[in-house]
């Protein structure tokens, strides 16, 4: 072990990442992990009506949510990032409450589906079900700041089946027209719903498709935490200074299917889903922390422990939360009187 420690290269101090910093990260990524699997359990119970999963994708989320700044830029996310939202401040019982259309969900107080993320005190911008429709508003957003003169910027997240829809590129095209302070993630899983990225796309490598809006693209393995939080360190380093917007394409795949009423075995072969995991981003970044030194096997099993009591409590606390009242059913779809 100790030769062990020795070999591993260190990949965060030159990245400015602390210890504590790697184990918040881990943290969030765990937590993330520990929700998913509570709103299947939850799902099959009867309790949760959709669940949309973000297993597989914490890595990226995590490292490409960590250089913005909380509190001042703005997050535009996609409903597959839970992983993000909790880093911008969103906590387990704030994803249980919008699991159960609770009224404090902080989303909508239970008028949206799940996962369709929303918090003006986070800075997190609600998205609509319909694939990109985001990705304007965030351009649009960024716009504002620019025009405003704020410091301040824009991280957009969205699939990579989001990269087909007409508002993707109208909304990069704008971004580069502009010269706006944001950086656009693609979450690239290689599937929309049951739809191969090769009948999407005609390239395989997503993030060329900058290069034809006037700005950088860079494409990483979005199961290696480091990459991703150095294309996105830069990527706010470089929207932040002035120099414009940036894509990023993070390769990843989703463990499970596309939601709670999907079937992926439709689609996927379960030796490709296995193969997949093997590539987990949170056993990798696990791996590292424990070869270089920064954590050992009982502290992570301690603390999935820890987290899993922490998981069970928000669900409960999120279950005995009050409903809606069935009266306010009409508020913020109609004007009120008085
Ligand atoms: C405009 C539009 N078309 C189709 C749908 C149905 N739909 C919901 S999610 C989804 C897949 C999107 O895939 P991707 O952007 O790759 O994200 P992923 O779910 O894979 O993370 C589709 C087609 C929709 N919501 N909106």
């Amino acid at each position: 072990m100790a030769q062990q420690v020795q070999q591993q290269a260190d990949r965060h101090s030159p990245l400015g990442l602390t210890e504590e910093d790697l184990l918040a990260m881990h943290r969030t990524m765990v937590t993330a992990r520990l929700c998913d699997e509570a709103q299947f359990r939850l799902n099959r119970q009867g309790k949760a009506p959709f669940v949309v999963p973000v297993s597989g994708h914490e890595g990226c989320q995590v490292a490409t949510a960590w250089p913005m700044q909380r509190g001042k830029d703005v997050f535009v996310p996609y409903y597959r990032d839970m992983a993000v939202c909790l880093v911008a401040g969103m906590t387990p019982k704030d994803v249980f409450l919008g699991v159960f259309g609770k009224a404090d969900d902080p989303s909508s107080g239970g008028r949206q589906m799940p996962a369709h993320w929303g918090s003006r005190r986070l800075g997190i911008i609600t998205g609509s079900s319909p694939i990109a429709t985001q990705i304007p508003h965030a351009s649009g957003i960024a716009y504002a700041m620019k025009y405003r003169g704020q410091d301040a910027i824009v991280g957009c997240w969205f699939g990579d089946g989001a990269t087909s829809e007409g508002d993707w590129h109208e909304a990069l095209n704008f971004a580069g027209v502009h010269d706006l302070p944001i950086v656009f993630v693609i979450e690239n899983n290689l599937y929309a719903i049951s739809v191969p990225l090769s009948k999407q796309a005609g390239v395989s490598d997503l993030s060329i498709r900058a290069e034809g809006y006037g700005f950088t693209g860079q494409s990483v393995d979005g199961n290696d935490v480091f990459a991703c939080y150095r294309a996105m360190f830069e990527a706010v380093d470089r929207a932040r200074s002035g120099g414009g917007p940036t894509l990023i394409e993070c390769r990843t795949y989703r463990f499970h299917p596309h939601t709670s009423d999907d079937d992926d075995r439709t689609y996927r072969t379960r030796e490709e889903v296995e193969e997949a995991r093997k590539r987990d981003p949170i056993l990798q970044f696990e791996a590292y922390l424990q070869q270089s030194g920064v954590t050992s096997e009982d502290k992570i099993e301690a603390l999935r422990g820890e987290l899993k009591e922490e998981v069970d409590r928000a669900v409960d606390e999120a279950w005995n939360a009050p409903d809606p009242e069935p009266d306010t059913a009409l508020r913020h779809v109609f004007a009120e009187e008085g």
